[in-house]
């Protein structure tokens, strides 16, 4: 059953995280304010900056207060959808339980102000990089996953820090030695979104994931379709940008809420 709501906030890629306070501080704020003027929230991925499995991460208080302030937005009587990301795939059972949301698939279309919307993590769009898509596949499978928690969490946790690490290494080196294709790599691809919207008949696609908040009208062979992309958010790092969006969508149709100048809906 496709969900339907008259207005809904769809937000991504907080990457929350206890070493960046200050965003994590205004997401517990956005549960407090912003999430209870709507009907429906959807968190569409990488709402922790890594998640190597329940165990790892389910005790910890900071774990324990995001998930407390998610589970308070479902008690006010807003009901609160998760689609993971690359980051938090693993995320499990226990944390579902906690948090009391409802696990949605990638993609998944949802009925918000009488249209149609396709919501994705986007990452699964980004198939210029085969690399990705290989490593995503694999790790994507219940087996893989199933033995990746047979590794003790402390090792299991070193090993999230090193690819996450590595991660942001690798897009640096790319931006650095050769842009163009850093931005092609780590951008969808037309192709992969007339795929995706095709296969839904949809034409209004949401995604985060590349941190390329925007609006793109875009075509291919006589179809066409509009994407929206939402900001990552990041409001821990004075040297660059701060950055946090929502997308804010009702029966007048869709808007980019500015989470940045404070309480934006209140
Ligand atoms: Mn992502």
């Amino acid at each position: 059953m496709v969900p339907e709501f008259d207005q809904a906030l769809i937000i991504s890629d907080l990457h929350l995280t206890p070493a960046y306070p200050y965003t994590a501080e205004r997401f517990i704020e956005f549960c407090k304010n912003e999430a209870r003027q709507v009907q429906a929230l959807f968190i569409i991925g990488d709402l922790f900056e890594f998640w190597v499995g329940d165990d790892a991460h389910v005790s910890s208080p900071f774990t324990q207060s995001i998930a407390k302030e998610i589970h308070a937005v479902e008690a006010s009587g807003v009901q609160v959808f998760f689609i993971a990301g690359n980051r938090d795939f693993m995320l499990g059972e226990q944390f579902t339980a906690l948090a009391g949301w409802q696990v949605l698939e990638d993609p998944s279309l949802v009925r918000i102000g009488s249209q149609s919307w396709l919501l994705s993590h986007g990452d699964a769009l980004c198939t210029a990089d085969p690399a990705y898509q290989l490593f995503r596949s694999f790790t994507r499978v219940k087996l893989f996953q199933k033995i990746f928690m047979l590794i003790p969490t402390t090792v299991r946790k070193k090993l999230g820090d090193q690819l996450r690490k590595r991660a942001t290494i690798k897009y640096q080196m790319r931006e650095s030695f050769d842009p163009a294709t850093a931005s092609i790599k780590g951008n969808v691809t037309l192709e992969a979104c007339a795929a995706i919207t095709q296969r839904f008949h949809c034409a209004q696609l949401i995604h985060g994931h590349t941190h390329r908040p925007g609006v793109n009208v875009e075509s291919a062979g006589g179809h066409a379709w509009t994407r929206w992309v939402l900001s990552d958010w990041d409001l821990d790092h004075p040297e660059m940008l701060p950055r946090a969006n929502a997308l804010l969508i009702q029966k007048q149709g869709i808007t980019s809420v500015d989470l940045i100048a404070a309480s934006s809906l209140r």
